[in-house]
């Protein structure tokens, strides 16, 4: 099937995950596929962005790791900004380590996060982890890098299949992939999730690999269901305008695929 013609709502359908029939919801509700790459270092500044740019994002995406002082009580109160805002939070973390650590690991991510990222580059154990953990909290929804957006990444083509595959064994877990290309995967129950997307004129890449693409081309020719910006948004002088602007392009994008 074509998973590009289907509409946010009939894609609840397809997948077993309950983190990503909320997400396919609250998408078509708010009317809003962008995630906010809120890549900012200080706690006041991040909780802030959350507070303004909420209204018009489905995804708050954070770097725990990179943020000053990110204690439990900042934690409680971006738990509490996504609820007025509905939006959900997602821990970029990227974990890659065997199943064993990762459990560790996903245990305290899975306190305060709804969404997070995983390398499927250990295999099948890190997958099982999860699962175990995943029995004592059913909403986390994990998305699996399959491609990365940066300039000569190490990535083939036969590692992108075989974690597809392997996250098709996963159907409850996995909400989706984070990938490049609309032939990386069928599976309309998936997400697709696709960074590397700015605006502005001239911007396509940075000076240590990023690669930018347009909405149009992400949404329309590359069948993204979400889309993240980081720089184009929170280096602007107004981020909730600007984000609204991203927001518009990127549903158009959303709505024109559908009827093309
Ligand atoms: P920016 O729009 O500022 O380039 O940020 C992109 C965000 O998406 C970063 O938070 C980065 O970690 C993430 N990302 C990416 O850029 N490429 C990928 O392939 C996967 C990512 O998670």
């Amino acid at each position: 099937g074509n998973r590009s013609k289907l509409f946010y709502e009939q894609r609840i359908l397809y997948t077993k995950c309950i983190a990503a029939s909320k997400l396919f919801s609250l998408i078509s509700e708010k009317k809003t596929n962008l995630c906010l790459a809120a890549d900012v270092t200080n706690v006041e500044k991040l909780l802030k962005l959350a507070n303004e740019v909420g209204p018009h994002i489905c995804i708050f995406k954070i770097h725990a790791d990179i943020i000053d002082d990110f204690a439990e009580k900042e934690k409680e109160e971006l738990k509490n900004i996504a609820q007025r805002h509905n939006f959900m939070i997602m821990e970029d973390r990227k974990l890659a380590d065997i199943g064993n650590t990762v459990q560790l690991q996903f245990n305290q991510i899975s306190k305060w996060a709804n969404l997070i990222t995983v390398h499927a580059i250990s295999g099948f154990g890190i997958l099982e982890a999860i699962q175990n953990s995943m029995n004592f909290n059913e909403n986390i929804g994990v998305f699996v890098i399959a491609e990365l957006s940066s300039q000569n990444n190490l990535i083939t083509p036969d590692y992108t299949k075989k974690t597809v595959h392997l996250a098709e064994k996963y159907p409850k877990l996995i909400a989706g992939i984070v990938c490049q290309f609309s032939s990386t995967f069928s599976n309309p129950g998936f997400i697709q999730m696709t960074p590397g997307v700015n605006i502005e004129e001239n911007v396509t890449n940075d000076n240590l690999g990023q690669q930018y693409n347009s909405p149009e081309t992400v949404v329309m020719d590359r069948s993204a269901d979400i889309v993240v910006v980081g720089r184009g948004i929170i280096n602007a002088p107004d981020p909730s305008q600007i984000a609204l602007e991203y927001k518009k392009k990127l549903w158009n994008a959303y709505l024109k695929r559908m009827k093309k």
